[in-house]
């Protein structure tokens, strides 16, 4: 998408409801899908308030008004259920700061679609693991997010992605990018691409247990990675589930094995020194036991056995969506330097050999939690 500038980002901020005067505005997070800013305002009586302005990224989200329908759908059932739990409602689900004319997103007359949400405060959003115990309380809280949301109606969700977490058919989209190598970097990575060939059966998993029933399809958050949860800076624990955008029909382990894939790694998401990324059992069991427990009896014992898988076929899927979109030209996630996107596959594929090796391990944690 474009560079956003200045006229344009000043139009977008007199259409939104904002008080008070602009005091700070700056990119904000390192999200690799939309364009986030933080704005201050200073408000007379109140001081200054924070507020999340994003441009919504309409070539991943293609239906950017089906998508805050969903959205509006989801937040304002957790509202309710917040209230009735005895929550805070500002605080723990995302609140939308509607545009002038009532819409919770504004279009700008370059085309652009924007939304705006009340800055989650005196909370942190964490690219790595500082404090286990964090780790541990995101679990319980996407766990919760999960229960909270069994009974949404399903039916009313658009499906913003169609096959988000399908990895067969990623698996052929990885293949048709190969054949057509369009920037000529097949042969660099002829290792990676055999990494995943070999590995075809990780692919098809879900999708075969799927077609036999043997897993049920429940709402689910579909991209669970530690810095898309707000965590408590005095109670460290998880406040707030944050980036919505693909709440959708989905597998309960998927949601599992995404939080692992990116927290329970010992390094960054793009580090180039392997020797450092491996994940960590001490982060996955902390984890397996959060989510367990705030799911709240609700998995079936299929679901909690199958939660290794759900961390290796998250992983795998990762890696290949990383390895697609280096092969395509960078056209998907944000990268800030070249070979980022190799980079970030490179580390997931370390952490799917390294979960091979450990792979008894990993059974004998998700044993000792699937009682709870
Ligand atoms: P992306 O889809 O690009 O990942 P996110 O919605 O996750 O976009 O936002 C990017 C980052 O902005 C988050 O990781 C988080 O750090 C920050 N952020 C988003 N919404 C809020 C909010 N309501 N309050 C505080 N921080 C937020
Ligand atoms: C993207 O939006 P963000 O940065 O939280 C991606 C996820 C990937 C993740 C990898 C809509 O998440 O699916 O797992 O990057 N989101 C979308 O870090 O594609
Ligand atoms: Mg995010």
């Amino acid at each position: 998408m474009a560079h956003v500038t200045r006229k344009q980002r000043d139009e977008v901020i007199a259409h939104f409801q904002y008080e008070g005067i602009l005091v700070k505005e700056c990119p904000y997070g390192s999200g690799h899908i939309n364009d986030t800013y933080l704005l201050v305002f200073d408000i007379a009586d109140m001081g200054q308030v924070k507020v999340i302005l994003q441009r919504m990224n309409t070539k991943t989200f293609k239906k950017p008004i089906e998508l805050m329908e969903n959205i509006v759908g989801v937040t304002s059932f957790l509202r309710k259920k917040i209230i009735e739990n005895g929550g805070d409602p500002e605080r723990e689900t995302l609140n939308i700061i509607p545009a002038v004319d009532g819409k919770p997103y504004y279009v700008d007359s370059c085309g652009d679609y924007w939304r705006s949400y009340k800055f989650i405060t005196n909370a942190t959003s964490y690219d790595q693991v500082e404090n286990p115990e964090h780790f541990y309380e995101s679990g319980v809280a996407f766990g919760k997010f999960q229960c909270l949301l069994a009974d949404y109606p399903a039916d009313t969700l658009h499906e913003i992605i169609e096959g988000f977490h399908d990895t067969r058919a990623r698996f052929a989209v990885f293949k048709k990018a190969v054949e057509e190598d369009v920037m000529g970097r097949a042969a660099y990575v002829q290792k990676e691409i055999q990494f995943v060939l070999e590995r075809e059966d990780v692919a098809n998993y879900f999708s075969e247990l799927m077609e036999r029933g043997e897993v049920p399809l429940r709402v689910t958050h579909n991209d669970t990675k530690l810095n898309n949860i707000m965590i408590d800076d005095k109670t460290g624990k998880g406040v707030c589930v944050i980036d919505l955008d693909t709440v959708m029909p989905g597998l309960a382990m998927n949601d599992f094995g995404d939080s692992i894939r990116f927290g329970a790694s010992t390094a960054a998401e793009d580090e180039q020194d392997l020797s450092k990324v491996s994940c960590s059992m001490e982060l996955f069991e902390l984890y397996a036991k959060g989510f367990i427990e705030g799911c709240g009896g609700q998995l079936t014992k299929k679901e909690i056995e199958l939660m290794p898988m759900g961390a290796k076929v998250m992983t795998y899927e990762c890696g290949m969506r990383f390895l697609t979109d280096y092969l395509q030209g960078d056209i998907y996630f944000k990268i800030h330097r070249e070979n980022q996107n190799l980079d970030r596959c490179r580390t997931q594929f370390k952490l799917v050999e390294d979960m091979e090796k450990k792979w008894y391990t990993m059974q004998e944690i998700i044993k000792k939690y699937s009682n709870i």
